[in-house]
């Protein structure tokens, strides 16, 4: 591929991204609105903020493909959720749409169904029970994304995200933790993949407790190799366990599932 699209590459996952994908692109094209630090010789760097949609547009001309991270991360005030992660995503549609219509991985959330509790396993295709603004806005994303797959056939991968980190860092990242390996070899796929479509995939490691069920996106060959289970030990001894009627326990979404809705101003 000539050019890859990272947006948000300043971010955790950007920067973990940036490095691990160096050789998928000719050029790797780093985006955000945070400080990217100095470009290797096969990076171009285009700081841009997402809500600024002639900015998009410049932002996703010429790319072959796009791996969409930027945005806001959390739970947060409409008004920067909705700059960043609505106007955002629909400014990068309209570029894409524009721009020859590269194939987008989207980098959507668990906090789209966030009030599923977690003895409930989910398919792809339960209802949205997102858990806060953050969660509607990745709702928001995944629609206009299949909008954009029906009336124009624009490819993206919704992945629905769990925790990705280095390692899970509590009881119920044990079943919600995302490997970086397991999300590199899922980007692979996604991007070698014949014919996309517009599926949702739950961005998940092959977690012995995992609520997530992959089977409708077989076709990707993606097999995650990591299970959280060989962290069990170490979070039972350094994490207290959370309360049996804490949404800690309860819900899938966790702690956001308690965020308050945070009034602008
Ligand atoms: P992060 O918050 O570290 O990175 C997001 C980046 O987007 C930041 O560098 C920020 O400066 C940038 N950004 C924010 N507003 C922007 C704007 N208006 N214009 C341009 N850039 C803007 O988040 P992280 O952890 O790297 O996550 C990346 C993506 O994956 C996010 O979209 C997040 O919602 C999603 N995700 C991440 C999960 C995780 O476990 N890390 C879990 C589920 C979803
Ligand atoms: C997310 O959507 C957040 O971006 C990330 O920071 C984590 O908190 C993750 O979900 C999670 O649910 O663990």
């Amino acid at each position: 591929m000539e050019r890859l699209l990272i947006t948000g590459a300043a971010g955790n996952l950007g920067r973990v991204m940036r490095r691990r994908l160096a050789s998928r692109a000719r050029v790797l094209r780093l985006s955000d609105i945070a400080d990217l630090g100095p470009a290797a010789p096969h990076e171009e760097l285009m700081p841009c903020d997402l809500a600024d949609e002639a900015a998009v547009h410049r932002l996703v001309a010429g790319c072959d493909a796009i791996l969409h991270l930027g945005g806001i991360s959390v739970e947060d005030r409409f008004e920067r959720i909705l700059q960043a992660n609505i106007r955002g995503v629909y400014n990068l549609y309209e570029a894409a749409r524009a721009h020859g219509q590269p194939r987008i991985i989207f980098a959507s959330s668990n906090h789209t169904v966030g009030f599923y509790p977690q003895d409930q396993r989910l398919d792809a295709t339960v209802p949205f029970r997102p858990d806060g603004l953050y969660g509607v806005s990745k709702c928001f994303g995944e629609a206009l994304a299949r909008l954009y797959f029906e009336k124009f056939g624009q490819e993206t991968a919704l992945v629905r995200i769990g925790s990705c980190f280095e390692e899970p860092r509590d009881h119920r990242m044990l079943s919600t933790w995302l490997s970086h390996d397991d999300f590199e070899s899922l980007i692979d796929c996604i991007l070698r993949v014949p014919r996309l479509g517009c599926p949702v995939i739950w961005g998940v490691s092959a977690n012995a407790a995992a609520w997530w069920d992959n089977g409708a996106v077989a076709y990707l060959g993606w097999t995650p190799r990591d299970n959280a289970e060989r962290f069990r030990d170490r979070i039972e001894q350094n994490m207290p366990r959370p309360a049996p009627d804490s949404p800690l326990a309860i819900f899938q979404g966790g702690r956001f599932t308690q965020d308050p809705i945070h009034r602008d101003g």
